[in-house]
Formats: structure tokens, sequence, C-alpha cells
């Protein structure tokens, strides 16, 4: 997968060209389980505007980072997990194993995760 198509990915999730198990959508969010799934719970939080990172959302539109957030919060809770606990991962870039460059939160949980960064 180019990153060109790589870009366009969720793009087209977001508008049902291509399905998705939806989980939660509003004004300005949208949240879908992840295809490849690394815990019980393992869903991806996205702005319907693209941008490339979390970094790049987070100096663009604070606002709209915030609502990420609450969503990944709302996903936590639709999903039971608020109070055995959740991680919320932003990756960033090569190193970091991101492939698709329209940022999103992974939301993961429902199981004791492991120690990670390795
Ligand atoms: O995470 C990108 C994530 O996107 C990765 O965990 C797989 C997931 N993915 C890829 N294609 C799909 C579709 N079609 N539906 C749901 N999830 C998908 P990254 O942090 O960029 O590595």
């Amino acid at each position: 997968m180019s990153e060109t198509d790589a870009d366009t990915l969720f793009e087209r999730i977001i508008a049902g060209e291509i399905p998705a198990d939806v989980v939660y959508q509003d004004d300005t969010t949208f949240a879908f389980r992840d295809i490849r799934p690394q815990a019980r719970v393992h869903v991806l939080v996205v702005p319907k505007k693209r941008y490339r990172n979390v970094a790049e959302l987070a100096a663009g539109d604070p606002r709209l980072l915030a609502d990420v957030v609450a969503t990944a919060r709302k996903v936590a809770e639709l999903e039971g997990i608020v109070e055995s606990g959740y991680r919320v991962v932003f990756n960033t870039d090569s190193d970091a194993g991101q492939t698709v460059f329209h940022v999103h939160a992974h939301v993961l949980g429902g199981e004791p995760l492991g120690l990670f960064g390795t």
C-alpha cells in the first residue's frame, strides 16, 4: 500500500465506501474496530478531517484533538472498559510503525495489556 493509498483509506471508511465495524461517530470523529486487533478491544478513533499525525492535529486544531480524546473515552464507555482501564496510543511516523497517515488513536483494552516500547 503506497502512502497515498494509506492516506485515503480512512477517508473512504468514513465515507462508507469501504466497510468497517463502526462503534461510534459524531459530527467531528469516527470510531471503528481495527481489522488486526491487538487486544480484545481494539478500536481506532479518527477525526473526520484529515491531519497526518497527532502533532499536526495538535498544532492545527487542538479542539479537534480534544474531540478525538473524548471519543476515545466514549468508546471505552461503550465497550465497558472504563473501570478495568484502557490504553490510548497515537503511533507517529516510521519508528512507531505508523502505516496510515490519517491521524488515529488506538483504543486498546478488555484484558491486561503488556508493557510496550520494544
Ligand atoms: O495503524 C493502522 C491500523 O489500521 C492498523 O492497526 C490496521 C488498521 N487497518 C488497516 N486497514 C483497516 C481497515 N480497512 N479497517 C480497519 N482497520 C484497518 P498504524 O498506527 O498506522 O500502524
